[in-house]
């Protein structure tokens, strides 16, 4: 009797309350949720058994995961089998079936084709790869085309990365801070590793598989030697054995001096036999605890991190050396160029390239150079990096910031597909026209078969991962992009709405709308017509285009918008700091004219008047204003269109949505009205008709301080 009461006040609970655990975000893309019923049952006709003969670690996972995914949309779990029954979705490689009716030959280790056929008179679904991390990404495919509206009946499809190394780059400090992360402290608990290995770390592998991602750096470029330590070679070790039945393989940052700092070596000079035999036994060491061990990312001679410039040596000797150390075993060096010096007066945006173009040709073949997508730091907007598409004898991988130190942090919704996409499409004319970002870094411009692309991860300890569940949509995004870099950033948030909310159009739709303008909208209350940096200083949260005090003329935002009486904009021209002949000449000459420059980066090359015409006949200083009100707008449109959603998501995740776009709207309005105090009291301009006026004078925005914003280390 007690226990039917209970079961009775229990089952009470949840009608009232719903799971609460349903929908926290934790799930990420990979919900499976139930699908209608007419769809359900068109899933269940082509997976009524998986069929899968091989018995790696990796087929058990894509079967396991197929099993799971269809049985939370249909309610029943196929069994598996070894023999293909009709409607079975059939996992084969040629070592499990010789003769597949697909061709492979074109599929690499990873890719994969999925074809529906008939098979000894059945029809089944078959996945096909020449391995079975190749059938994983498949059947993550599958998984996906069953959650949207596609037809099952007729699928044909073929699909490999064109770029080998897909990563995230983990800001993850070893005491559990996480540099430039705002969704809580890192997921990897380095203390209780080795032992303890959460299922957690299981379920970033399989999120992180389900997008194509093959690879992640553990720890902070900002590293300290202890990571080389043995213990913590242990703790990686136990990660790595989480994540390579997933096809991901574990990278280590590394401190330059740590020769020095873990066995007492006198020095860290690159060229010094006794640093690159510490360097080796290191490396032995490391393979032999991880025997498929990716490699080491270096930040050297960067913002006070040491590096092989320290003994008079160049970035390519630092980097050689420790290249010579992994390549016996197939590892490689990611070197990156995010340089800038205390004693170099040049524009910033200058000076990776000036460091970095001379050494083209000079770095081994295990090296590959990583260059953030823009010059300066993961602005709103960049142009990209003049080193793409300048050094044609030298890998180059892109360094993207999924993490969004500059666009937001945790509580703005600013999809950064767009930013992406845009930075990929950009034609460098390095070989002519048609010379994409994208073409670099994927090795087809150049003829490189090391390619590579990362992503500083936006990944943390709370539930939903990311912060925000719109955050989750940047981590995607990234990773389908790594995959197929010819996908757009809308094609990739429609999937995503899908998957995340409901394949149901009343919610996608608005939800790729407000998904889309969002990032230009930041923008807009940010950074209008090109401008950059004029966050605050240190944690960079907020506006702080007033700051000119700090030590370094280029922590300083007014170094950056050099707004005077005459106008704003930094001039990269000839007349100025001349970063436009770092470009390929047809990309110099249109931003080396003001009149060609496309407005969006028009002060990013050109210091302008403020009563310059802009295209719409309006002046910059209206036009400047008219935008910092139109990204407010935006928000406040996105915040209308959230709440006509209210009867279709589910009331946790509408509520932190709800929340969250509140936040992003008073931020919006402070940051356009603290921007406008300010370059008004420079500009002398009135407001055009129809602005308001800030709602505090500038003394008030710039008494306010965050001592204790996340993120900064
Ligand atoms: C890891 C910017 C960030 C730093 C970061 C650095 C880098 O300066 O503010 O937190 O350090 O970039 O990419 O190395």
């Amino acid at each position: 009797m007690a226990r039917l009461f209970c079961w009775m006040i229990a089952a009470i609970c949840l009608a009232l309350t719903g799971d609460a655990r349903a929908e926290d975000g934790y799930d990420l893309w990979l919900r499976y949720a139930p699908a209608a019923q007419g769809r359900a049952a068109a899933i269940h006709t082509h997976a009524t058994m998986v069929a899968a003969p091989g018995t790696s670690a990796t087929m058990t996972i894509a079967t396991q995961e197929l099993q799971r995914g269809v049985g939370r949309m249909t309610g029943t779990t196929p069994p598996v089998a070894v023999t293909i029954q009709p409607g079975a979705l059939w996992l084969a490689t040629p070592s499990t079936a010789p003769a597949l009716p697909v061709r492979l030959d074109d599929l690499g280790a990873e890719g994969y084709a999925i074809r529906s056929v008939k098979q000894d008179g059945k029809a089944v679904t078959l996945i096909a790869a020449n391995s079975d991390i190749g059938l994983l990404h498949g059947a993550y495919h599958w998984l996906r085309l069953a959650q949207s509206g596609v037809d099952l009946d007729r699928l044909d499809i073929r699909s490999a990365p064109r770029i080998g190394l897909r990563l995230l780059n983990h800001w993850d400090n070893l005491d559990g801070m996480v540099e430039r992360g705002y969704a809580g402290q890192s997921i990897w608990d380095w203390w209780r590793l080795p032992d303890w290995k959460g299922p957690r770390y299981t379920d970033y592998a399989r999120a992180n598989a389900s997008i194509g991602i093959n690879g992640t750096v553990l720890n902070n470029v900002n590293a300290k030697a202890d990571s080389l330590t043995t213990p913590y070679i242990a703790k990686a070790a136990a990660l790595a054995d989480v994540f390579r039945p997933y096809g991901i393989k574990v990278y280590l940052s590394v401190k330059w001096t740590a020769p020095m700092e873990l066995d007492g070596l006198k020095t860290a000079d690159p060229l010094d036999p006794a640093v690159a035999a510490w360097w080796t036994a290191k490396t032995d060491e490391i393979y032999k605890a991880i025997p498929d061990f990716g490699g080491f990312l270096v930040k050297a001679n960067s913002e006070g991190q040491p590096g092989p410039q320290d003994y008079n040596r160049t970035h390519a000797d630092g980097a050689n050396m420790l290249a010579a150390a992994v390549k016996p075993y197939g590892g490689i060096v990611m070197w990156r160029a995010f340089v800038y010096a205390h004693d170099n007066p040049d524009d910033r945006a200058k000076q990776a390239y000036s460091d970095f173009k001379p050494l083209d040709g000079q770095f081994a073949d295990n090296v590959i150079v990583q260059v953030k997508n823009g010059a300066i730091d993961f602005q709103p907007r960049e142009p990209f990096h003049p080193l793409f598409g300048a050094m044609p004898k030298t890998p180059l991988m892109m360094e993207f910031q999924i993490t969004k130190e500059y666009l937001g942090q945790s509580t703005h919704l600013t999809y950064l597909g767009p930013l992406f996409e845009e930075t990929l499409d950009a034609d460098t004319y390095a070989n002519g026209k048609g010379s994409t970002v994208a073409k670099v870094i994927d090795g087809s411009l150049d003829g490189h078969r090391l390619t590579g692309i990362a992503g500083v991860a936006n990944i943390g300890a709370d539930r939903d991962w990311s912060g925000s569940i719109f955050n989750q949509a940047d981590w995607y995004a990234f990773g389908r992009l790594a995959w197929d870099t010819s996908l757009s950033a809308e094609t990739i948030a429609k999937e995503w709405a899908e998957l995340t909310f409901s394949p149901d159009q009343k919610v996608v739709q608005p939800v790729v709308k407000m998904m889309m303008g969002s990032r230009e909208a930041a923008v807009d209350y940010m950074t209008p017509l090109g401008l950059a940096h004029v966050m605050d200083t240190g944690h960079h949260y907020g506006p702080g285009p007033w700051v000119s005090d700090l030590a370094r003329p280029e922590w300083n935002p007014v170094y950056y918008h050099k707004a005077d009486a005459n106008g704003i904009g930094f001039d990269r021209t000839r007349t100025g700091s001349d970063a436009v002949s770092q470009y390929a000449p047809p990309v110099a000459k249109m931003w080396a004219n003001v009149k060609t420059t496309p407005e969006r980066d028009l002060l990013w090359f050109h210091h302008v008047p403020w009563d310059y015409r802009l295209r719409s006949g309006e002046t910059l200083w209206d036009g400047l204003v008219h935008r910092y009100d139109a990204g407010v707008r935006y928000v406040a449109d996105m915040q209308t269109t959230w709440a006509s959603l209210k009867p279709h998501i589910d009331a946790e995740r509408f509520a932190e949505t709800e929340t969250l776009l509140t936040i992003q709207h008073r931020e919006a309005q402070w940051w356009r009205d603290a921007s406008i105090a300010y370059f008004q009291s420079v500009s002398k301009r009135p407001l055009p008709a129809g602005s308001a006026a800030p709602a505090h004078d500038l003394n008030w925005y710039k008494a306010q301080k965050f001592p204790y914003a996340p993120g900064h280390n």
